[in-house]
């Protein structure tokens, strides 16, 4: 997919302040510092766009940006970053999880985790709460460039072993370094898949061609299904973070 322009929308405290729904909406979750607003910038192309910092907790706000004047890119702040003040914790808490339960145009969440880590709590019961929510996502394994294929692909067996203990349908997985840009093609292909998706679903025939694949979208079409029929099996944890 060619993103001929990437532009900042807003940040918005809550998601009352969000824009309107018109467009289909992308967003990047995962504990503070695991590179949500790194990769926003490398699917771009837009080095700067988002704000990125080796400092966790950088991101407070829910910053969305608009692309290709036809969808939107949502960077939400990170979880698990003991350091951000209690008060403006569970303000930002708040504001994410209301974001992503309530959110009618958000067609996928990209939810990220360290590829150099093992399976972390913290994320295995947030993957956990985003199932049980119903929120369509994928699984996003950053930083591939800092370890070995052999550690990532490790680390990846032990977060799938771990979550199919009670997932219904394991996730669609990927991976990605912002810094090699490896993933950037399969990435946005799941953004182009939704979007047809998304467009069929609504009845528009308009002129889907800069970003319409070719082919049908079994994928993108599953999805939203997928985590309704995983929902549907799981009790509802409490929001995890
Ligand atoms: N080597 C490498 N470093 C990365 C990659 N992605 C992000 N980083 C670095 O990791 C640090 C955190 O990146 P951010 O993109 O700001 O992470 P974030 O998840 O948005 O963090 P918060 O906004 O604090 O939640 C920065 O120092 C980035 O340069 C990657 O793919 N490879
Ligand atoms: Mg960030």
């Amino acid at each position: 997919m060619n993103i001929s322009s990437a532009v900042f929308d807003r940040s918005a405290p809550d998601l009352d302040s969000c824009p309107d729904e018109s467009l289909p909406e992308f967003a990047f979750i995962g504990r503070s510092n695991v590179g949500k607003s790194s990769l926003l910038n490398m699917l771009s192309g837009k080095l700067g766009l988002a704000r990125v910092s080796p400092t966790p907790g950088f991101t407070k706000l829910i910053n969305i940006f608009t692309m290709n004047k036809r969808w939107r890119l949502v960077d939400l702040p990170g979880y698990g970053f003991a350091q951000v003040a209690r008060k403006d914790k569970t303000q930002f808490n708040r504001a994410v999880a209301d974001y992503l339960k309530h959110r009618p145009n958000l067609c996928c969440v990209f939810a990220l985790l360290d590829s150099g880590l093992p399976p972390q709590k913290i994320d295995l019961e947030f993957v956990e709460w985003l199932a049980s929510n119903a929120v369509p996502f994928v699984l996003v394994f950053t930083k591939t460039d800092r370890v070995t294929h052999a550690t990532v692909q490790a680390n990846i067996g032990a977060f799938t072993d771990r979550i199919s203990g009670w997932s219904v349908n394991l996730p669609e997985i990927f991976t990605c370094s912002a810094t090699t840009k490896q993933g950037r093609t399969e990435l946005l292909g799941v953004i182009q898949e939704a979007m047809v998706a998304t467009e069929s679903e609504s009845g528009q025939s308009g002129q889907p061609p800069e970003d319409a694949p070719p082919e049908d979208l079994p994928a993108a079409t599953t999805r939203k299904a997928k985590a309704q029929e995983t929902r549907a099996s799981r009790p509802h944890p409490a929001r995890p973070w």
